[in-house]
């Protein structure tokens, strides 16, 4: 393998081969505003500001316009324009990326493309299990349509109001039934996109077979809006459920929950769809910022799961199937404590406290953020060397993990110690403490990103963990579809 350094990661965002982009004309907005009318551009920062900074907070950019285009053609206008003006274009659905990944540069030279306008469920077909959705259109209006029509998209996240089809597809999005589906990558069937030349892919076929040479829908799934703009996306739907049960259980340790779940799946099967995490700290930090949400169980145990469980028969199947499993769990004193619940109400209480999470973390104040994920085998001994690390390096620091541990995926984010500013300590020793997390995942054959993908956050932890093989393929990709660096400059490459 090359050494790291001979890399070279041309800057893309900014100049590919001496080309700089430059800042759109006034020649360039005047005719972006007479096609897209005045629903679809704005130069009114008002409009704007909402747009320009990232979920977190992190990041606060700047655009020339807010450009909202309400069908695939008027995309192709705007990108083949911006193709020929080298203007920079950054893509944005729900804004709720963890890694800044649709907020565009702070110098105001590139244009934001939002794609609210482009909101429409064009197709649902029972027959074909499939369902076509605009890049604007809003996860849970995803699910409520294939409800309607006795079917399901088994994908969700805490972001399912607000995520939107064109993110969750750039992103290659993951969330919390990823150990049965598998990520974004899983189920989507076909992409259409405006690529950067201005031209139409139109891959919404549905077909679950086609070799016909490289598979381009698989390079726009978590490209980040650095190849493309999705403007629709046909989506794999699965029969509804006909029952399901959602159990909360007290355990151990990380290691133990990982005995439990293999032991559920070695009786239960495929039925276990969802397997969260949840350490005690989470939950005491959910029930003290999040309104409405109750403790489980009586005791606050070290560590919790969230289970989920679906069963194709109908009424109580999957409560009486997890029931007895559980049970059985309780006596080898392998779960310690466990709840069912015994509601639809109930099932959805548990998953608020979840979903809550990002919410409540970010009441909680800044903490160092990891979405990590290693061989879910070496996921336990990988938290007691990081904490061993931890301790051992940052005295004082309180480290939160929790997720998707099936998927051998946490979120593993570590608070600075309680006295003294939280901010300024960050500052100092953010970048090492990261440094130390994504070394030992690297070591650990792990990923410094499991599932929020690169954006502008993690670029420079990329370009130093990274095989340099890959990272110059992915280069040579970027060069070859997008030249003149216009799609989303500054996220994924420099
Ligand atoms: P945006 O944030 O608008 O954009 C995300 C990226 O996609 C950017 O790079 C943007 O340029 C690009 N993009 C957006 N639309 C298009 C398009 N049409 N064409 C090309 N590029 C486009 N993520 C997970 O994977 N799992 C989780 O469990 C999870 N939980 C979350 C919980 C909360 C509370 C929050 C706030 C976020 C969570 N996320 C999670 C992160 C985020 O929701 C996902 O990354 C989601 O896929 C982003 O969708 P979005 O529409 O908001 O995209
Ligand atoms: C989740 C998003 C929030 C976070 O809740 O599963 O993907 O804090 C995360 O990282
Ligand atoms: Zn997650």
């Amino acid at each position: 393998m090359r050494p790291r350094e001979s890399v070279c990661m041309r800057p893309f965002g900014g100049s590919v081969g001496g080309m700089a982009l430059r800042p759109p004309s006034a020649a360039l907005l005047s005719d972006l505003a007479a096609a897209l009318g005045p629903r679809g551009f704005s130069s009114d920062p008002n409009d704007m500001k909402p747009w320009l900074t990232d979920w977190r907070g992190r990041y606060q950019g700047a655009a020339a316009a807010l450009l909202s285009p309400a069908t695939a053609e008027e995309v192709r206008t705007i990108v083949a324009r911006c193709a020929s003006e080298r203007v920079g274009l950054v893509p944005q659905g729900g804004n709720t990326s963890m890694v800044g990944g649709a907020t565009p540069e702070a110098d105001g030279r590139s244009l934001l493309l939002s794609t609210r306008r482009l909101n429409r469920i064009r197709s649902l077909s029972q027959d074909e299990n499939a369902l076509v959705a605009e890049a604007g259109v809003i996860l849970t209006q995803v699910h409520e349509a294939a409800e309607q029509a006795g079917r399901r998209f088994p994908l969700s996240l805490g972001a399912k109001g607000s995520a939107t089809v064109g993110g969750l597809v750039s992103t290659n999005a993951g969330g919390t039934q990823v150990l049965r589906f598998g990520p974004m990558r899983s189920l989507v069937l076909g992409i259409e996109a405006v690529l950067p030349d201005g031209s139409l892919y139109s891959g919404l076929s549905a077909l679950r077979k086609d070799n016909r040479g490289y598979d381009l829908k698989q390079l726009l799934i978590g490209g980040e809006g650095t190849l493309g703009i999705v403007t629709a996306a046909s989506l794999k739907l699965v029969p509804a459920p006909g029952s399901r049960a959602v159990a909360w259980v007290g355990i151990a340790s990380p290691a133990d929950a990982l005995r439990l779940l293999r032991w559920l799946e070695g009786r239960l099967g495929e039925s276990v769809e969802a397997f969260e995490l949840v350490p005690r700290e989470v939950l005491v930090s959910v029930l003290h910022h999040i309104p409405g949400v109750r403790a489980p169980l009586a005791e606050l145990h070290a560590w919790n799961v969230l289970i989920e469980l679906v069963s194709p028969g109908s009424g109580s199947e999957a409560d009486a199937l997890i029931s007895e499993a559980l049970a059985e769990a309780l006596d080898s004193g392998l779960a310690l404590d466990a709840m069912l619940a015994a509601s639809e109400a109930q099932a959805q209480g548990l998953w608020r406290i979840r979903e809550s999470i990002a919410e409540a973390e970010r009441l909680e104040g800044p903490s160092v953020k990891h979405d990590i994920s290693v061989p879910v085998s070496r996921l336990p001994e990988f938290m007691d060397k990081a904490r061993a690390a931890i301790e051992r390096g940052f005295p004082g620091t309180r480290i939160v993990a929790f997720g998707h541990l099936g998927d051998g995926n946490l979120h593993y984010n570590v608070l600075p110690p309680e006295d003294g500013d939280a901010a300024a300590w960050i500052s100092v020793n953010g970048g090492k403490m990261t440094a130390l997390v994504h070394d030992l995942v690297t070591s650990e054959g792990g990923s410094i990103s499991a599932e929020h993908g690169i954006g502008q956050h993690k670029i420079g932890e990329l370009m130093r963990t990274a095989d340099p093989a890959l990272l110059a393929a992915q280069a040579a990709i970027k060069k070859a579809l997008d030249p003149a660096g216009i799609m989303n400059p500054h996220k994924l490459f420099t």
